[in-house]
Order: structure tokens, then sequence, then C-alpha cells
């Protein structure tokens, strides 16, 4: 048995091509992480090495001590994921402290982590917490029609989370917390990891300004699920705006109508 037959591994590599399949990933752009159980990390037996030496994370998560994790590798394109898994993603373990990491597996001829790693994995440390250990993804998309509408609407979650479940009765049962939304700010550092984890308290969407989205959900299928719907429903949004805009939409009362229907709870501070 190799990692890359595990199914965890294969599940991994499916959503990655289908990312790329969307448009979401040119170059380098975006990248995914996972949260793997101890299940799985039974499963890694044997077929890991755990020699590696540790390096620092930029930022501290000790409620992910011992984790381990499969992640994209810096600077690598997500196309090539599945044409050769252990050259472009790879399995990195926490220390005790939170604090460091070390490859276990894959990320061969000293490749590292997504630069994103920080952001990843101070929203892994909350959404652990918020969700008592159930999320265990984290995706990273350049979403082409969220990032577009960036540049149009108010930078603000009120504004964002309203038009995207207008575009589509299922958003917010899908996305009921609605939307965060991250200024510009330079990527790849602690100083966006952190405005990221904090967003991801309360959403499980966080767009970043002029850049792409962060995602989290339980597993690989629901956050890619979840990114694709909300990308969808941007989609929807820029051909209306570019069709005139709206002439009737979903109401406030409309949308109080489903919460009940649907079961979910919608924040009536976005039913303005
Ligand atoms: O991996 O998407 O945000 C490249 C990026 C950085
Ligand atoms: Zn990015």
């Amino acid at each position: 048995m190799k990692v890359e037959e595990l199914d965890f591994v294969k599940n991994y590599i499916r959503i990655t091509q289908d990312a790329w399949l969307k448009g979401w990933h040119e170059r380098n752009g975006g990248n995914f992480s996972y949260r793997i159980t101890d299940e799985e990390v039974k499963e890694l037996n044997g077929l890991i090495n755990e020699n590696s030496e540790y390096t620092p994370i930029g930022v501290s998560v000790p409620n992910l001590s011992n984790e381990y994790f499969l992640v994209t590798g810096s600077g690598k394109f997500l196309r090539n994921v599945i044409l050769d898994p252990e050259a472009n993603i790879g399995i990195a373990k926490i220390d005790e402290k939170g604090e460091n990491y070390k490859i276990v597996w894959g990320l061969i001829n000293e490749a590292r982590p997504t630069s994103e790693f920080p952001s990843h994995l101070m929203s892994h440390s909350v959404k652990k917490e918020v969700t008592g250990g159930k999320n265990r993804v984290i995706l990273h998309s350049h979403t082409t029609n969220i990032i577009a509408l960036t540049f149009v609407l108010p930078l603000d979650s009120k504004v964002f989370t309203r038009e995207l479940w207008e575009m589509a009765t299922e958003c917010p049962v899908v996305f009921p917390s609605g939307v965060g939304i991250v200024p510009w700010m330079v990527p790849g550092g602690a100083a966006i990891a952190k405005e990221t984890s904090n967003l991801m308290k309360e959403f499980d969407v966080v767009i970043w300004a002029h850049h792409g989205t962060f995602v989290s959900g339980e597993s690989l299928d629901l956050a890619f699920g979840l990114m694709d719907t909300a990308e969808k429903s941007a989609e929807i949004l820029v051909k209306v705006l570019s069709m005139g805009g709206k002439r009737q939409t979903i109401t406030a009362n409309n949308f109080r109508e489903l919460a009940k229907d649907f079961k979910v709870e919608l924040p009536e501070k976005f039913l303005y």
C-alpha cells in the first residue's frame, strides 16, 4: 500500500482536480489542507518517515498539537497534484506545543507546505474549537466571480451575505451564518492568518478582497460544495449586474419563511 492509495488521499486528490477544472487554480493559485483522523493516521503506520526536522509554523496553534495535516506544497500547481502527488502535496505533523511542523510524507525535494499554512492552521485551530472537532477541511481558491465582486460591492459582510443569498435559494441553507470579509492584506503571513481565523469563529466562508476565498467544512466534499455554491452565486450576481441589475429578488420575509421550513437560523442582521 502506498500513501497515494489511501482513501483520504485519493479523495483529496479528486477534490484538487475538480477545483482545478473549475478554473479556480491558475498557476500555483490556491491551497488545501485536511486534518487527518486518528483512524487514518493509523493507516499511515509504516508508510511515513517521522525522522525529519521541525520547522517553525510562524503562529501558535496549541490545540492542534500532534495533529497530522495533508496539505498543498508552496509554489506547487494544483493541476499537477494528480500527476505527481508526492512532489506536490505532503503530510505535516504538528509538534507538542503547536508551534512547529515536520514533513512525514511527500513534498519531496525540500518542498514546503503552502505559504498560506499559517492561515490554514489558525483557521483549523478556531474551527476545531468551535465545532467540537467536526470541521477538518480548509480550502483556499481563487474564485473568479467572488474576486470580481470585491471590486464592486462594499467590503461589508452584511452586503456580501445578503447579495449572495439572494442569487440562489439554497445559499442561506448552505451557508446560514453568512460570509466574512477580509479587506486587502498582504497574503502569506501571521497578520492575515489572525484576521481570517477571527472571522472563522462566526463564518464558514471568508472572502479575501481582490484575492480569493477561504472555506471550512467537515469533509472535503462539504467544503468543496460550499466553495462551489458561493462562487456560483457570485457568478449569477455578476451576470445580473451585467444585465443592468435586479428587477425583482428574494425578500427578507421570504428568507424568514425559508428559515422556518428548512430549520436553519438566519441572523436577523442579514435580513435588513
Ligand atoms: O498558493 O494562493 O495565497 C498561492 C496562493 C497564495
Ligand atoms: Zn491565494
